[in-house]
């Protein structure tokens, strides 16, 4: 395992799920870290915790990653010592429905694309030249394997995914000959609130995808993320998949 001691990571959408799990599995190993979401009283709250649990000094940044000109103006006014960052991890994402293409909500379409796609590249176009420029740095996209496999009522969710998967490839091919590493993380079921997003709240509905299954954990997803990261600076883990047990593609779930 490479140290990242004192390097800088910074999570998007760190107030919940995945994202937060992050923050829990990168705070032992001693890095900076930057906790970045639209919620930022949940923000704090897991920065308490962190403080108290890790000696963790996190920097939080208020950021809604849809809003261009807001993150070019919060990244760029980061205060030392996180100014630079090492290790980005472009987490934040959400679906909405699952309805078919042809009766979809415009709004939920805008929504996904607009953050999984174009906030992740606004972003990663805000902080990769940085990386370039110091010599070293290493990009984490979370993708799923709905960048992999359409399933139904997926539609626009899996394209968004498979946007990410394609602009994780685009991006190591166009920092070859650069130190800079990229690598995706593409998880099947995870329990986190995403069906709740996904289904605005509707817990029952929610609950049946998670039904007598046991899902990955945010923390085994952070898990492989941290692995990731902490690789010698000669190996990238360029893309990982991975599943609960219980499933063995998008629609084929082993229900007990
Ligand atoms: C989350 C996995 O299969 O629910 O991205 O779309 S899936």
């Amino acid at each position: 395992m490479a140290s990242i001691q004192d390097q800088v990571v910074l999570i998007t959408g760190a107030s919940s799920g995945i994202g937060a799990a992050c923050a829990y599995a990168f705070a032992p190993t001693g890095a900076k870290l930057i906790l970045a979401a639209r919620r930022k009283d949940r923000l704090e709250a897991i920065a308490a915790e962190l403080e108290q649990s890790f000696g963790t000094s996190s920097y939080l940044l208020e950021l809604d990653v849809c809003d261009r000109l807001q993150v070019e103006s919060r990244l760029a006014s980061l205060p030392e010592p996180w100014a630079s960052v090492d290790i980005l991890i472009n987490n934040a994402g959400l679906s909405r429905g699952l309805d078919k293409l042809h009766e979809g909500s415009i709004q939920d379409w805008e929504e996904m694309i607009d953050t999984n796609v174009k906030g992740l590249l606004y972003v990663t176009r805000y902080i990769v030249p940085g990386m370039v420029s110091r010599g070293r740095g290493q990009v984490i996209n979370m993708g799923s394997i709905a960048g992999h496999q359409t399933y139904p009522g997926g539609n626009v969710y899996c394209a968004t995914k498979a946007a990410v998967r394609v602009l994780s490839e685009g991006l190591k091919l166009d920092l070859f000959g650069t130190p800079v590493r990229v690598c995706s993380v593409d998880p099947g079921m995870v329990e986190t609130d995403f069906s709740q997003v996904r289904f605005r709240g509707d817990g029952d509905r929610a609950a049946q995808v998670y039904a007598g299954v046991t899902p990955l954990s945010p923390a085994d997803v952070a898990d492989v993320v941290v692995f990731c990261a902490t690789r010698p600076l000669h190996v990238n883990i360029s893309d990982v998949v991975m599943f609960p047990t219980d499933q063995a593609s998008a629609t084929l779930v082993n229900r007990r």
